[in-house]
């Protein structure tokens, strides 16, 4: 047997060109983590994946905007999770300078907007509109924000603009920057004793739509240039005056010298595409069943073999 293999490697490496027999570079691959849990899982389930096809697969844990310019210099090498909203701008900025490749989308349709469980309806009976929710201010006051509402974003490095849309819309709301994504859900876990109205920024898809129903704000549509040209969107002279995209996209994203280093690799990335459901089932795994990630990851691929299989050489 082996020495049958070893005639075959040895007739194919008469015949064949180098390059059809370019293997992947042993260099480790390295992927980056950030601070939401879909990411993290997902990220692991794709290092298990390339692993198991043979790669030297390295995880570090970035900052989710400033990744962009380390996969673009080559430093990190792919990205499982560029949303449309939080993460468009800096994917499009890195792909004009050079270096980031489109790998794709996820067969998923994302949204991250200022969202409230459906309770809070009942004391802003006008949402999801934002100009009643902006009427009900007083409703989601605290302390701490005085006679403006409470509105509780993501992280910063998120960049979400919420500060920016108050302004923009003259909203009588203070935006507050999340900690991390825990401290989301802390916040919609407390409220639900007593039905208490809030609203905070969440996204699909995520574990929490399983969790809590709930329902984003209706800002005015997401229109292309929004965030860059202020003409764009119902204040003329003001960015971010419109909603994230309701329908956005979930990219894959590669350093563009990863196809020649890591052939094999490539391909498989290219393949790769989860939907929201699974998506929604690697947070749960998480957030809900509080497993380490490289756990959720394992038990994720058990479960989901027939997913995954295929995309492998
Ligand atoms: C980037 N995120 C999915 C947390 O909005």
């Amino acid at each position: 047997m082996k020495r049958t293999q070893t005639a075959i490697l040895a007739a194919l490496t008469a015949v064949a060109p180098m390059a059809a027999l370019a293997e992947d570079s042993a260099d480790p691959i390295v992927i980056p983590i950030h601070n939401w849990s879909s990411q993290i899982v997902m990220s692991n389930v794709v290092g298990q994946i390339l692993s198991e096809q043979g790669a030297n697969v390295e995880f570090v844990t970035t900052d989710s905007q400033a990744v962009y310019e380390s996969i673009r210099l080559g430093d990190v090498t792919l990205e499982m999770e560029v949303w449309e909203g939080a993460f468009g701008a800096s994917f499009r900025a890195a792909q004009e300078k050079g270096g980031i490749v489109d790998v794709g989308d996820h067969d998923a349709v994302t949204r991250e907007d200022w969202w409230y469980p459906m309770w809070t309806k009942e004391a802003c009976p006008g949402l999801p509109a934002w100009e009643a929710l902006n009427e009900c201010a007083e409703v989601f006051a605290t302390v701490e924000t005085g006679d403006k509402g409470r509105y509780l974003d993501g992280p910063v490095d998120w960049l979400k603009h919420g500060k920016e849309r108050v302004e923009a819309l003259d909203m009588n709301f203070t935006v507050i920057n999340a900690g991390s994504a825990a401290a989301l859900w802390a916040e919609i876990g407390a409220a639900e004793a007593d039905k208490k109205p809030i609203v905070v920024f969440n996204w699909t898809p995520n574990f929490a739509e399983a969790v809590w129903p709930g329902e984003f704000v209706e800002f005015p549509e997401w229109e292309d240039g929004c965030d860059k040209d202020p003409s764009v969107g119902p204040n003329p002279d003001a960015l971010y005056d419109c909603g994230n995209p309701a329908d956005g996209y979930l990219k894959k994203a590669a350093w563009d010298g990863m196809e020649e280093k890591w052939p094999a690799a490539y391909a498989t990335l290219g393949k790769i595409s989860f939907t929201n459901p699974q998506i929604a089932q690697m947070a749960k795994l998480v957030d809900v069943e509080e497993m380490e990630p490289e756990e959720a990851a394992a038990e994720w691929l058990e479960a989901n073999k027939d997913v995954w299989q295929g995309w492998i050489n």
